[in-house]
């Protein structure tokens, strides 16, 4: 399995109730690299952009909304099969049904404020790492 790279944010609700810490070292002891790595808010321009893909959706608002609200930690991580091995790590969108020990059963409160992001691709992890960091912010 080749080495690859995944795109994660701790969302604002994981930053507000002081998880970083925890959340990151789970993250390094499931054995990624941060290769990236920086708090910072998005706007609500970013968030519409970041996620256009759900545009239609009944959610949209309420997601923007909640992801501008605060502060997040944009990270790129790197590990063999990185994005599936990542979103195994945080579980199911909905904390209600991830499993036993994920980072979402653990610090998520609901589908909407779900604590962390994980790209759902190889495509879609560059594009995302590339929207948050400029090259010389990746090592
Ligand atoms: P992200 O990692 O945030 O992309 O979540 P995930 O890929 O697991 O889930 P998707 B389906 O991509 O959801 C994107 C965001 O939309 C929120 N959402 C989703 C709702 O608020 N209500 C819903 O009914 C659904 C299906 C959850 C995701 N979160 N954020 N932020
Ligand atoms: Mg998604």
């Amino acid at each position: 399995m080749a080495t690859n790279r995944t795109f994660t944010m701790l969302k604002p609700d994981a930053v507000e109730k002081g998880h970083i810490g925890a959340i990151l070292e789970q993250i390094n002891a499931s054995g990624f690299r941060i290769v990236a790595m920086k708090l910072t808010q998005m706007t609500k321009n970013d968030a519409e952009t970041f996620y256009a893909v759900h545009k239609e959706r009944p959610f949209f608002g309420e997601l923007v909304e909640f992801m501008t609200r605060g502060p997040i930690v944009a990270a790129i991580l790197e590990k063999e099969n990185a994005v599936e091995d990542f979103r195994t790590l945080i579980g199911a969108t909905n904390p209600e049904e991830a499993a036993e020990g994920t980072i979402r059963k653990k610090y998520a409160s609901s589908v909407g404020e779900n604590a962390v992001h994980g790209s759902d691709s190889d495509e879609n992890a560059e594009i995302e790492s590339s929207f948050h960091f400029a090259g010389r912010e990746m090592f």
